[in-house]
């Protein structure tokens, strides 16, 4: 980061402008709805996704994977798979442990309480989760091998498994790792324990709720694949892959098998959304990698969506107690959170530490003077969790809303003038959970979003409809901790004045492609149709982190922005050589450089980039027109916003209609308008999705029942409500363009939202809670209560 980033861009909160949409008709492209230019290719099917990659003989590796949620696997006989005709291979754990490849995914082990034996790529000797790798046939095409995955014969012997991370703590709960006899990986504490109790004691009233945070499958459109190929003569591996971070996953291949990074080529194409579940590195890739080595033969893993379900890696699972202390007045004197977090049957990466962090946002909006957030991370027999949309702020967000929506109801509070007597109004503010805002105006934000949505005549209607539908209304005012981490961006103009900018971030649907080009378009005063943008291939961009937790506007964004002014200004001191003058002198307007106090002559940037690589380049400057960037965000931008649903509620059958759904939100500076737009209803699409129809249901025995589309209900398009945008900017001090991320907005505003609206709905029948997902058979249960 540059020294005078951090003090950064004025801070004052403005009302956004309208984006306009033609990067010709703009004087500035920072700021404007520019069009994105990615979906031509992704809507015409000319994008190139990992599955549509074909190499000369080319072989499919298929999994065989664990029926059993929980057992021991006493044998694996692959006698006749491996005899049936078109296999090239079958591999176990017994073929990697008799190998030099150390086969075992790394998995972060900070602050954990236990010893783990790690992930390995197969199953050892225990299987741990239904859909556990235990084997992989390679073979000629998918068909062959998946008809030899089916003759490999795996005896298990059949063991207790528990899928609730209450139970798994109970004493006759089985165990799934020695070194955790309980099931619980790590404990933490965050905030203040004895100020918390000596707080909720003390307040005039205290108000108390159960919360279950559903169990999440990520749907992306294209499941997880990975095609790798083995240079036995380079000694080299490349493995392209459905990636959202491919520096992250070569530096986690190369631990799972034992090569150096400087062996492994990473590449991500287009990738069809992403969501958290591409961040994390699965056996699949590793499996494919470990075969295109011992066969030769460039060998493809597409998942099926199926597998995806089983195996893939699910998201949220917590189950919270939290109580709220609030005094006559208003004010929020304390809050209470209890967690326990399901974390599956292994650690993926840096998954087991989530619940240990995700209390840091439990403040929200509010001036709250004490906190005290405990959790605990519990293995179960169930998939392994792993980063969803928000990844750990959806949950921190919707226990701290739920909580103020529920304090409201009891004591008899407007819900907006609730929130409104607590919202922290100074910044920088540290809350009591160590989390420190770097700027915003969240009343105003919430005047915004309660304008628009007509808040007054929302909660003036009748509590029925003519229909007798219960009407409501609910808030969700949130924050969101958004970047975080290094990350590279390269500008590169060639000879003929055209630019390529790379960065280590990835794109798979957020439009990194249109919005770097519009920075570097401002930045350096060349034309957007000028600028190329590359991301994803780790032999071609530098090292860097990847996408995730909204951070690539931020830090790839002031990376490229970075090395664009760095490139500007090499660029100047050219043109003041071949302008014969002083560097100082030269002025660079519309493309054009010139010094009108030394000559008429002007020269274009496509003059000056010739120069650099050839017969122009002065004494004592370096030949080229480039610069690398490793932009550092020392602190983190806190986006916020508040969402206001609108909800109806038949209680004959329980269906729940979002009629109005409003979405205020700042995310700083915004580049694209639009984009940022679109990221939001994406957003409020999945929040909706868990809010109403989302949840991962297991077994006792530990098989998963919702393992398709037919039983795990994903929301179609009318399902989802007509989301109705609005902004506010604040830009944050903490980087030089003033941004904050939005790629997780809607899916941390939407569920707290939607629950207060239908919890509000329901209050004349004097239910005050009902856990999501809201689904019709949930609700009408609930109302069916009311009627005994
Ligand atoms: N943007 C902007 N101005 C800002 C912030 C963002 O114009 N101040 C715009 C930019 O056009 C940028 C986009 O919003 O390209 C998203 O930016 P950012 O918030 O920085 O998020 P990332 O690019 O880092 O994307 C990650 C985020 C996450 S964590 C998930 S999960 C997610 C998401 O984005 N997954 C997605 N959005 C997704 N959208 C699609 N279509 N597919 C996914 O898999």
């Amino acid at each position: 980061m540059t020294d005078d980033a951090r003090t950064g861009p004025p801070t004052e909160t403005t009302a956004a402008d309208d984006p306009g949409d033609d990067p010709d008709d703009a004087e500035r492209l920072v700021g404007e709805g520019v069009d994105r230019r990615e979906d031509a290719a992704l809507l015409t099917g000319n994008a190139t996704f990992t599955d549509d990659i074909d190499h000369p003989d080319l072989a499919s590796l298929t999994f065989v994977r664990s029926d059993a949620a929980h057992a021991t696997v006493e044998a694996v006989d692959t006698d006749a798979a491996e005899s049936m005709e078109g296999v090239l291979a079958v591999y176990t754990w017994a073929d990697v442990a008799a190998s030099e490849i150390p086969g075992v995914l790394p998995v972060s082990t900070h602050g954990l309480d236990c010893d783990l034996p790690g992930h390995p790529v197969f199953a050892r000797d225990r299987v741990r989760y239904q859909g556990q790798p235990v084997a992989a046939v390679v073979a000629e095409d998918r068909y062959r091998a998946r008809d030899a995955a089916d003759a490999v014969e795996v005896t298990y012997d059949e063991r207790d498994a528990v899928v609730d991370q209450r139970e798994a703590q109970g004493s006759d709960a089985p165990t799934l790792y020695d070194g955790a006899p309980d099931n619980v990986a790590a404990t933490s504490e965050l905030g203040d324990r004895e100020a918390t109790d000596a707080a909720l004691a003390d307040a005039d009233h205290t108000v108390e709720i159960d919360l279950t945070n559903n169990r999440l499958i990520p749907n992306a459109l294209e499941p997880r694949a990975a095609v790798a190929r083995w240079d036995a003569g380079d000694g080299r591996l490349t493995v392209e892959l459905t990636s959202q971070s491919p520096h992250g996953h070569r530096g986690k291949l190369s631990t799972t098998l034992g090569l150096p990074e400087s062996d492994i080529r990473v590449v991500a194409p287009s990738v069809g959304g992403g969501f958290g579940h591409k961040g994390h590195h699965h056996p699949g890739e590793a499996a494919a990698a470990v075969a295109a080595m011992d066969t030769g033969r460039p060998v493809k893993w597409t998942a099926t969506r199926s597998e995806n379900y089983l195996a893939g890696a699910h998201g949220r699972d917590h189950r919270t107690t939290a109580e709220i202390g609030v005094d006559d007045d208003g004010t929020i004197r304390a809050l209470r959170v209890e967690t326990d977090a399901n974390v599956g049957a292994y650690g993926l990466g840096g998954s087991l530490g989530m619940p240990g962090w995700y209390g840091s946002l439990l403040s929200s909006q509010y001036a709250v003077p004490a906190i005290f957030c405990e959790t605990r991370a519990v293995f179960t027999n169930t998939t392994p969790i792993h980063s969803y949309r928000g990844a750990g702020r959806p949950e921190a967000v919707y226990v701290a809303e739920r909580l103020v929506g529920a304090a409201a109801r009891e004591l008899g509070f407007d819900p907006a003038e609730l929130r409104r007597r607590n919202q922290i109004a100074e910044f920088p503010h540290e809350t009591a959970v160590g989390a420190t805002y770097d700027s915003g105006d969240y009343e105003l934000g919430l005047d915004e979003a309660l304008d628009a949505a007509g808040w007054a005549d929302l909660r003036d209607r009748p509590d029925r409809d003519d229909d007798g539908r219960y009407l409501g209304v609910g808030l969700a005012c949130y924050v969101e901790s958004t970047g975080g981490g290094m990350e590279s961006g390269v500008v590169r103009a060639h000879p003929d004045g055209t630019v390529t900018v790379s960065a280590g971030t990835h794109s798979h649907g957020q439009g990194h492609g249109t919005t770097y080009a519009q920075i570097v378009a401002d930045e350096l005063g060349v034309d957007y149709d000028d600028i190329d943008v590359r991301e994803g291939d780790s032999d071609a961009v530098p090292q860097g982190t990847g996408t995730f937790g909204s951070r690539s506007t931020i830090t790839g964004g002031n990376a490229v922005a970075e090395s664009a002014r760095a490139v500007r200004e090499k660029a100047r001191a050219f043109a003041a050589n071949l302008l014969d003058a002083p560097a100082d002198a030269v002025t660079y307007d519309d493309g054009e450089f010139a010094a009108p106090d030394h000559t008429d002559e002007t020269r274009t940037f496509a003059d000056v980039a010739e120069a650099a690589y050839g017969w122009g380049v002065p004494d004592g400057m370096d030949p080229g027109l480039e610069a690398t960037t490793f932009f550092e965000q020392d602190e983190t931008a806190y986006t916020f916003g508040t969402h206001v649903a609108a909800v109806a509620v038949d209680p004959e059958t329980g269906a729940v209609d979002i009629e109005r759904y409003v979405a205020l939100d700042d995310c700083g500076e915004r580049i694209n308008p639009t984009i940022v737009e679109g990221q939001v209803e994406g957003g409020v699409a999945q929040g909706v999705g868990q809010a109403r129809y989302e949840a991962a249901v297991y077994a006792d025995d530990g098989r998963l029942e919702t393992d398709s589309m037919l039983d795990y209900a994903v929301p179609r398009s009318f399902h989802v409500p007509e989301v109705e945008t609005e902004a506010t900017v604040t830009p944050s001090p903490t980087n030089d363009l003033g941004v904050k991320g939005i790629g997780e907005a809607g899916t941390i505003a939407a569920p707290p939202a939607v629950v207060n609206a239908v919890c509000d709905a329901l209050d004349p029948l004097g239910i005050g809670h009902v856990d999501m997902p809201l689904t019709g058979e949930r609700v009408r249960a609930a109302v069916r209560e009311t009627e005994e």
